[in-house]
């Protein structure tokens, strides 16, 4: 009988050693359904892949022993509606993914399994150091009561649109040089408006492009990076502790009032867009592409889409990026906020926790991995032919909550600064890198321009390279600059009745103020109405919630 069981545990071993050579994400033991809640917009597809037939779906069935059916498919509020439907009619699905008002409502309501042992057990490597690259904190912040219910997808620190992106070619044209201060941001937005930079002959050029966003982060003219200078925001996010620890709306602070009075007085001047009330981001973009527009506060992805079309329309067309400067000079300090949209959770009524981690080890052995090659980079990621992003595909996204380009730029500027073999970069890094590298040996680092054959070279240097918008954020987060915000999205109770109110009253304000058909006295009853309405109420709220 000794004997036959200890056949038997051999047989076993070999058993269980078979299935771990065949599939090397580890697995179930035997063929598992999981039903998903699926959060998916338009997708493209390569020819004969679809939802149901993808190298990712099948991977799952094929490699774990993971057979997933989509219970919950669908986007935006459709995607909510079914949410609000299966918790009213208890019919979950097995895995799920979860805004942060529903995961705190089902963990509550003791429905979600508590994953700090799944994570313990079944996260790999990869999964773990995602996890732990911001120090912890996102993961700490999906907990509740101490509790870890689910895994958060998102950033621990989001950079808002505050880089200065400035023609080049229309500086040396004027004889001007980059600006150490905000007042030499007016000298050169003075410039741009008069003195025909484009040397065309006709006054047909913007000073500083601005849109009408004024409560949200927004990629091409926000007016973020003039409140920024003057130590105010126009963020919905930015609820800024002061040293005592008591949390304020930066949106109702003197910073703001005086970023908006510098504003209102560069618009009488003629030294704004005329029409900025009606502009949004786009419009702003779309005069940045046509040659209109040569300075503005934008997104650090600027150089990917209309910065780029300008290189292209615009004969000559050169551009720099600086961080917002500050009043009186120096660099302004941008307010950043941890983006928390999603949380990961399993139904407590589903008996197999760790296949949810065993999704996301699937994607970041693929995706994430210092293993990861060019050949395989394009069968789990970017397909090189058709440009379609195959990471669509895949359930169980959680990237690294600290700033993976961040991190990125430091290695590919090590790289280029010869202090690493650019053989040891993350494969997906060498992409950028090897672009940038020929950019600069071609010669066009120094003399300036493109190769036409070769713009995405001028798109990625302008990124991540000594000059490029990354490296002025690792300058921000180096020199200590950034502000976090102390609130995420987890609106409080009065915030989720009375925001949308106040935000329009916000916008109203200061596009009046900035327009100039309401004095900066303005700003005063705002803050008083402000309050009234509700305002006082949340900062009492976003206090208790989010203070420490
Ligand atoms: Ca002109």
């Amino acid at each position: 009988m000794k004997k036959l069981v200890s056949i038997f545990l051999v047989l076993s071993l070999l058993l269980t050693m078979g299935v771990a050579m065949a599939a090397e994400d580890g697995s179930m033991p035997e063929m598992t359904k999981a039903t998903v809640m699926f959060k998916q917009g338009v997708v493209r597809y390569i020819e004969g892949d679809s939802l149901y037939n993808n190298c990712y779906i099948n991977g799952y069935r094929d490699l774990m022993n993971i057979d997933l059916e989509y219970a919950v498919l669908a986007d935006g509020d459709e995607y909510t509606q079914k949410l609000t439907m299966a918790i009213a009619s208890n019919s979950l699905p097995d895995i799920l993914y979860l805004p942060v008002k529903e995961y705190t409502q089902l963990a509550n309501a003791g429905k979600l399994w508590d994953l700090s042992a799944t994570i313990d057990q079944y996260a790999n490597e990869i999964t773990l150091k995602n996890f732990a690259s911001d120090g912890g904190v996102m993961i700490d912040a999906a907990k509740i009561d101490g509790v870890q219910y689910g895994i958060p997808v998102g950033c621990f620190r989001n950079c808002p649109s505050q880089f200065l992106w400035i023609r080049k070619d229309w500086l040396d044209h004027l004889g001007m040089t980059a600006p150490e201060s905000f007042e030499d941001v007016v000298e050169i937005a003075r410039a741009f408006a008069t003195k025909d930079p484009d040397g065309n002959g006709k006054n047909d050029t913007w000073g500083l492009g601005l849109n009408k966003t004024m409560a949200e982060n927004s990629a091409f003219g926000t007016a973020e990076g003039v409140l920024n200078a003057f130590g105010g925001s126009l963020l919905r996010q930015a609820w800024v502790a002061d040293e005592n620890g008591q949390i304020s709306y930066m949106g109702i602070s003197e910073g703001t009032r005086k970023g908006l009075e510098a504003l209102a007085s560069m618009f009488a001047e003629g030294l704004i867009n005329t029409e900025f009330g009606v502009s949004d981001s786009d419009t702003i973009g779309e005069a940045v592409a046509a040659g209109q527009c040569g300075l503005f506060y934008g997104t650090e992805g600027v150089s990917w889409n209309y910065g780029r079309d300008a290189m292209v329309n615009c004969d000559g067309c050169e551009w720099i990026v600086v961080n917002a400067p500050k009043a009186g000079g120096g660099i302004a300090s941008p307010v950043c906020y941890m983006t928390y949209e999603y949380v990961y959770a399993v139904n407590k009524d589903y008996e197999h926790p760790e296949v949810l981690l065993h999704l996301i080890n699937f994607f970041n052995n693929r995706i994430n991995s210092p293993d990861a090659t060019e050949e395989t980079l394009a069968e789990w990621g970017v397909d090189p032919v058709t440009g379609i992003n195959k990471c669509a595909y895949a359930y169980g996204i959680v990237d690294p909550y600290g700033d993976k380009s961040i991190g990125y730029n430091a290695t590919i500027r090590q790289a280029l600064a010869g202090e690493l073999d650019p053989s040891e970069l993350m494969p997906e890094a060498y992409r950028y890198y090897a672009p940038i590298k020929r950019y600069i040996d071609e010669g066009y680092a120094e003399n300036g321009g493109y190769n036409p054959d070769d713009l995405t070279a001028w798109q990625y240097y302008m990124i991540h390279s000594f000059e490029g918008s990354w490296t002025r954020y690792a300058e921000l987060a180096d020199n200590g600059l950034i502000i976090m915000s102390s609130y995420y999205d987890d609106p409080t109770d009065t915030m989720i009745r009375k925001w949308s109110a106040l935000q329009a009253l916000q916008e109203e304000t200061y596009t009046k103020i900035i327009a100039g058909s309401e004095p900066i006295e303005a700003f005063d009853t705002f803050v008083e109405q402000w309050n009234s309405l509700g305002g006082n109420k949340i900062t009492e709220e976003v206090n208790e919630k989010f203070g420490k």
